[in-house]
């Protein structure tokens, strides 16, 4: 006998009854996304089939290329939302300014709707990345800017998709973290990886070490100990960086390890974005046991100030982020 399968959207109304004055609107707007990731799963899988890889030939506000697939996640996720209407408003990577939605929504969603898209046409996994928050201005009224620029220890929930060789869900609400996988022949995600806790400590590190020229001299000292050539003697880590921030964070959440993207020469907040990247994943890491900095601050701690801006980040595995923190603030 088969054990039982529990789906997303079961999960989510069992665990709304853990909330009896939940209104529902929290559940049904998960299940919003939960949705589009699926019709999103469906166009990332036959992309090699039909003429939506490459570029639409036109650039986002991060003047990066946009990927055909990009636009049709951005627009999957917006439809989806706007169609649910418990979203008064969406920050998106893919546009410059907020998207007004429901005026009467309780909720602001932040999302990068396809990161890795340069990975789209080599078949490399990517991801959907989303954070959810109560809305700050008053219900009835027009979304403000105000209402996206709230502390990331604000959120009420945040996850991400991963299309890899599984598609997987993953999310929480603040009470821990659980993963879905998509079981294509029922088209539901199912639950596969209940109250997941990250490893205090693992043997994987990731960064893009091409640009150690760029790094600060504590952090070019954290990646030799990591490579065992340090007084501390460690045997040295794996490096793995695919160079898909959902991917990589995802491996190293399931079986520990450290996620950099830091601060460099030419680029002292570095890449990765604050708001729909740093703060979703920094809140799913620290739900699941793990740690998220900027390397002195608290990810989730951090004041933004407009809805693109960029962060250092370290995440991952508590002792480990503990460490590389130790090499970049020592004294000199
Ligand atoms: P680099 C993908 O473009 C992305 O936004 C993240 O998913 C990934 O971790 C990072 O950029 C890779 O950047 O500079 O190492 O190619």
């Amino acid at each position: 006998m088969r054990n039982k399968v529990t789906t997303l959207d079961e999960f989510i109304i069992q665990k709304q009854q853990d909330f009896p004055f939940a209104s529902g609107d929290l559940s049904s707007l998960l299940r919003d996304i939960g949705l589009a990731a699926k019709i999103i799963n469906r166009e990332i899988n036959k992309a090699g089939l039909v003429d939506i890889l490459g570029s639409t030939g036109t650039t986002n506000v991060q003047d990066e290329e946009v990927q055909k697939l990009d636009d049709f996640a951005n627009n999957q996720l917006i439809f989806s939302l706007k169609a649910g209407g418990d979203c008064c408003g969406i920050a998106s990577e893919e546009n410059d300014d907020f998207v007004p939605c429901n005026p009467s929504g309780k909720y602001i969603v932040t999302m990068d709707p396809l990161d890795g898209s340069s990975n789209i046409d080599v078949n490399v996994s990517i991801g959907t990345i989303f954070s959810i928050y109560r809305r700050i201005s008053e219900v009835g009224t027009g979304v403000e800017t105000a209402d996206f620029l709230q502390k990331g220890k604000e959120q009420v929930a945040a996850g991400y998709v991963i299309y890899g060789s599984s598609t997987m869900l993953v999310y929480s609400t603040g009470n821990g973290v659980n993963g879905f996988t998509l079981d294509p022949s029922i088209g539901e995600f199912c639950l596969s990886h209940k109250d997941i806790k990250t490893p205090e400590n693992g043997k994987y590190y990731s960064i893009n070490q091409g640009y150690r020229s760029k790094f600060s001299k504590g952090l070019n000292e954290y990646l030799d100990y990591c490579q065992g050539f340090s007084d501390e003697k460690i045997k040295p880590l794996g490096l793995r960086y695919i160079g898909s921030m959902v991917a990589d964070v995802h491996r190293n959440l399931i079986k520990g390890g450290i996620f950099i993207y830091p601060s460099m020469q030419g680029n002292p907040k570095g890449k990765l974005r604050l708001v729909y990247e740093c703060n979703p994943l920094s809140y799913l890491v620290e739900q699941a046991g793990g740690k998220a900095t900027d390397a002195k601050q608290r990810i989730l701690e951090l004041q933004p100030t407009e809805l693109h801006e960029r962060t250092p980040v370290y995440l991952g595995s508590k002792k480990m982020v503990e460490k590389a923190e130790e090499y970049i603030n020592k004294k000199k």
